[in-house]
């Protein structure tokens, strides 16, 4: 039985993940943080009862920023595989925490690498790095390829660039099994709230169940290649599996606007929406409605702009390149756009009817942060 170490485990693609590989029969082991709420919603339907007698699933705790306790939890774990997928993801939020965002996302990802190689497992383990599209960021070529050179806009992307690079330093320095997937912005109705395409499914869902008037947004402009995280592991767990160690795109080489998401976010629960106006002052509105499906009216504004979303520096367009992937991995996606919005909207639809009729009878419901 191989043995999977899985950092981010409670994140969207840790639990994507680590349904993948026990399904392939793996142990799987994962690092959560302490918090004070439970974190593990991602996961719950995986946890085993610590007292079984053959234990497939185990959490430990740990932080990405604590080498002493990632040294002692891969030593005792002696895993064949690391994903190293934790990471403070949020892009926005990032200008705001730069210095723990580069502690976590950079130095992280070193103190991964060279706890394998202090303890002397070089030959025994694998590592999988969680690179990124925001890499290449201010538009240098398109389609974004493993040769594509990079120009991050955030402190998350230049801390990823740090993790890039030494992760490749560390194969070419030590001779060991280290890749860089270099993915592309996927999704599913695990995503965090606060990413846009999640954002935007649970608004659509609230307002089609009149439960939020309208969705404020940031930067519609902006381009992104969308992919399905479901699909996104699959290439994950390839990368790992090849004779060489290499760096891969992952992506599905087609980009589309958020003010497109947004139109087939609505389109998805009966609504056809229409944007007009520019830039901060652009709205969209509500331009025919299917049939008993909400009480939202022909005209009604749902969507508009809040610039305290737009960020100091942006990256506008990303579409990448999978050749690679495709031809070495046979990696294929099994969802397009059009697949995932309709399950995310679907998941959020269904979510906000329960949480309506909770609310309706006089409970609390969930918050409403973005
Ligand atoms: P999420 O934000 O959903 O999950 C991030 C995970 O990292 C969570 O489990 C989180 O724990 C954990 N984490 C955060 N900080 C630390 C820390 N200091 N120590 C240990 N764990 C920590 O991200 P995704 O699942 O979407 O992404 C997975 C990885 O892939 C990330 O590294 C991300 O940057 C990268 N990536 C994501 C892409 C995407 O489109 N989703 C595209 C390209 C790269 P907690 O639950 O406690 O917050
Ligand atoms: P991104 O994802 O920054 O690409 O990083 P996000 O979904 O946050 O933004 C995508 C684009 O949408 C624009 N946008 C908004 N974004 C958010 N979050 N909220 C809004 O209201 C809004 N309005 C417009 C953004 O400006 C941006 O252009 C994600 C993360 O998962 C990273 O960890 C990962 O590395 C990259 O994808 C690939």
């Amino acid at each position: 039985m191989k043995i999977a170490l899985i950092t981010g485990i409670t994140g969207q693609d840790g639990a994507y993940l680590a349904d993948l590989l026990l399904h392939k029969n793996y142990q799987v082991h994962g690092i959560k943080r302490r918090s004070s709420l439970f974190n593990t919603d991602r996961i719950d339907h995986l946890y085993q009862d610590p007292h079984e007698q053959h234990i497939h699933f185990k959490l430990h705790y740990g932080d990405l920023t604590d080498s002493t306790n990632l040294i002692r939890i891969i030593q005792e774990v002696q895993p064949d595989e690391i994903y190293n997928l934790g990471a403070m993801s949020h892009v926005k939020v990032s200008f705001e925490t730069p210095e723990y965002t580069a502690n976590a996302d950079g130095i992280g990802t070193l103190r991964i690498l060279e706890a394998v190689r202090l303890l002397g497992l070089t030959d025994k383990t694998k590592i999988y790095q969680a690179s990124t599209s925001e890499l290449y960021g201010l538009v240098q070529e398109v389609p974004q390829s493993e040769k594509t050179p990079f120009y991050p806009r955030s402190p998350y992307g230049v801390a990823k660039l740090y993790a890039y690079w030494i992760t490749v330093n560390y194969r070419e320095a030590y001779n060991m099994y280290a890749c860089n997937g270099i993915l592309f912005n996927h999704e599913s109705p695990l995503r965090g709230e606060t990413f846009v395409t999640r954002k935007i499914t649970r608004g659509v869902a609230k307002i089609v169940a009149g439960m939020q008037d309208k969705l404020y947004m940031g930067n519609l402009d902006a381009q992104r290649d969308w992919g399905h995280a479901k699909d996104y592991v699959e290439a994950m767990y390839l990368i790992l599996q090849q004779d060489q160690p290499e760096d891969y795109v992952i992506a599905t080489g087609i980009t589309t606007t958020v003010r497109d998401f947004i139109k087939m976010a609505f389109a998805e629960a009966g609504v056809e929406l229409e944007f007009k106006g520019k830039d901060a002052a652009e709205k969209g509105i509500v331009k025919s409605i299917a049939t008993g499906i909400t009480a939202l009216e022909p005209g009604q504004e749902v969507v508009a702009i809040d610039p305290r979303y737009y960020r100091p520096t942006e990256v506008d367009l990303l579409i990448g390149d999978p050749t690679k992937a495709q031809t070495k991995l046979g990696w294929k996606p099994k969802y397009d756009l059009p697949a995932l919005v309709k399950e995310m909207v679907a998941a959020d639809i269904e979510l906000f009817q329960r949480e309506k009729l909770l609310k309706d009878a006089g409970y609390k419901i969930l918050n409403q942060f973005e």
